[in-house]
């Protein structure tokens, strides 16, 4: 019965159904589905396919981002579920999709998942200056900076915007994460942490916090 009904959204998300997308995510949560499962199996599973249709040609920008507002207005339902009640700020991220990238989908979902560990979460958006990362840590005083960037045109950005915080003197640890990025790219632009999916940004977070 679940998995039909997660079938159902990640069928209603493809076709870009907002109405219907939100209508079954509501009967998810009713039903008591683990909100990780909606997630994983109906949400990223849907937008996947979508992506990789993106990727063929069989479908164009405006069906992504029909899809992507679906996904969007699911993931606000599940939000709250995600969202730790009575759990103290385990620390302050300031998180941001680079320069010249304007996918907020995953960024978006880091935050809810880090808001969702008990993190408070400042969210700079998307196509975001190493200058605003600067001053984002000059004024909140975060113990991490996250970044996303979706292109392989935009990973430079991630360097650039570490050099910028380097050359303001400021002590903060940098996790990237992104569909195009490597471990390996991490650490060349001098990244303390690379969290290759949403889940995992949760985890590399805590051990740059606790570190
Ligand atoms: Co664009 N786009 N897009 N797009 N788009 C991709 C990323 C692309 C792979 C599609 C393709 O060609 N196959 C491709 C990039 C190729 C590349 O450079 N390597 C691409 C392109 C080329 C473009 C444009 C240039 C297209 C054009 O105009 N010709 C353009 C660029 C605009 C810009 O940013 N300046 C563009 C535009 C768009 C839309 C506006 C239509 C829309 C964005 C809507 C929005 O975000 N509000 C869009 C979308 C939706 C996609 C796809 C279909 C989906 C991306 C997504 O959010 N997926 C994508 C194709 C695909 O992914 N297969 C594509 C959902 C997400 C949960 O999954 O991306 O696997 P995934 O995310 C992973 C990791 O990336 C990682 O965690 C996730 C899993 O948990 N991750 C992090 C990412 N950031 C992280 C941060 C972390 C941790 C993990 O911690 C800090």
């Amino acid at each position: 019965m679940s998995a039909e009904l997660l079938g159902q959204i990640k069928e209603a998300l493809m076709k870009g159904k907002v109405n219907d997308v939100k209508a079954l995510t509501e009967k998810a949560v009713a039903e008591k589905i683990p909100v990780g499962e909606i997630l994983e199996k109906a949400l990223i599973g849907g937008m996947a396919i979508i992506g990789e249709k993106f990727k063929n040609n069989q479908v164009y920008v405006p069906e992504v981002l029909i899809a992507a507002r679906a996904m969007n207005m699911a993931m606000s339902i599940l939000k709250p579920l995600l969202k730790a009640s009575d759990v103290k700020t385990k620390g302050i991220v300031c998180i941001g999709t680079v320069k010249g990238d304007l996918h907020d989908i995953v960024k978006n979902l880091v935050r809810m998942m880090l808001e969702g560990a008990g993190y408070e979460v400042i969210d700079l958006g998307v196509n975001v200056d190493s200058q605003k990362f600067v001053d984002c840590v000059k004024d909140k005083k975060p113990q991490v900076v996250a970044m996303s960037a979706l292109l392989t045109t935009t990973m430079g950005s991630m360097k650039s915007t570490i050099e910028a915080l380097k050359g303001a003197g400021l002590k903060v640890k940098v996790v990237v994460g992104g569909a195009p990025l490597t471990e390996s790219f991490a650490k060349e632009i001098g990244a303390d942490g690379y969290a290759p999916d949403a889940a995992s940004a949760v985890d590399v977070v805590g051990g740059l916090v606790a570190a």
